[in-house]
């Protein structure tokens, strides 16, 4: 499991941790810049508050458009335009397509795991069932036995990807609301029973890095943790090559 090194401590500070995938730095930017912007309001509420007092002093009168609105028609727009920002980064991981070329993965959370299945050979998952759900037949994500697409799917209990290339995570949870979390890679996105979500990011920086619950899911869910480990690109496929040749070789044994 990833720990929070000291040396992590000292170099990334307390504020944010590393910045590990493409669409990051204009996550945090634009945290920065709703930051810089309260904080210049709140130096700016406390001027007005001032300038205030000392003209209620001398008892002039500005008239009530200055001082109500036009300053709330200036935050209005202010906060409209962040809104609008923000949404348009929001939704460019989730309501704008992955690349069709982009890795698919898909995330199972349950109390008190997350699940990993990756499409094998045919790039194509195998149906599931969840009355198949069974952890005692090795049958985690109730994959159905009669799909021939399912033969290949490939089950981990880490998430492992290569650096560099598009990924495409489905979501799903097999019983209550998790908040798939991976502070590095700036992603956070709850699995919903019943439904699935996409949500897609291309990790940047070879490592180890957390991956949380973000739900409070029950009485398990403070060692609701697993690793994604970012891989360059010639490991990663040397990785997938091996774990594709082992369920294709547990196959054929369950099959003989
Ligand atoms: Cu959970």
């Amino acid at each position: 499991m990833a720990s929070l090194q000291t040396s992590d401590v000292v170099r990334w500070g307390w504020f944010l941790p590393r910045d590990a995938a493409l669409h990051g730095p204009a996550l945090d930017a634009h945290l920065m810049l709703n930051l810089w912007i309260v904080l210049g309001l709140a130096v700016l509420a406390h001027g007005l508050l001032l300038v205030g007092v000392m003209v209620r002093r001398r008892r002039a009168k500005l008239p009530v458009v200055m001082l109500e609105y036009l300053p709330l028609l200036a935050l209005t727009a202010l906060f409209a335009w962040l809104a609008t920002k923000s949404e348009q980064l929001w939704a460019s991981q989730r309501y704008v397509g992955a690349d069709p070329a982009a890795m698919q993965v898909e995330v199972t959370g349950e109390q008190f795991a997350w699940y990993f299945r990756y499409p094998g050979v045919d790039a194509a998952f195998g149906r599931t069932k969840l009355p198949l759900v069974s952890a005692a037949e090795g049958n985690s994500l109730g994959i159905d036995p009669t799909d021939p697409k399912g033969k290949d799917d490939i089950v981990t209990s880490q998430l492992v990807l290569p650096a560099g290339r598009e990924v495409d995570l489905t979501l799903r949870s097999l019983d209550v609301i998790h908040g798939f979390s991976a502070p590095e890679m700036r992603l956070k996105q709850n699995a919903v029973p019943g439904q699935t979500a996409h949500i897609h990011f291309t990790p940047t920086v070879p490592g180890e890095y957390a991956i949380l619950c973000t739900q409070v899911c029950g009485l398990g869910h403070y060692r609701m943790q697993s690793v994604l480990r970012v891989l360059p690109a010639k490991e990663f496929d040397a990785w997938l090559t091996q774990r594709e040749l082992a369920k294709a070789r547990f196959e054929s044994e369950v099959s003989r």
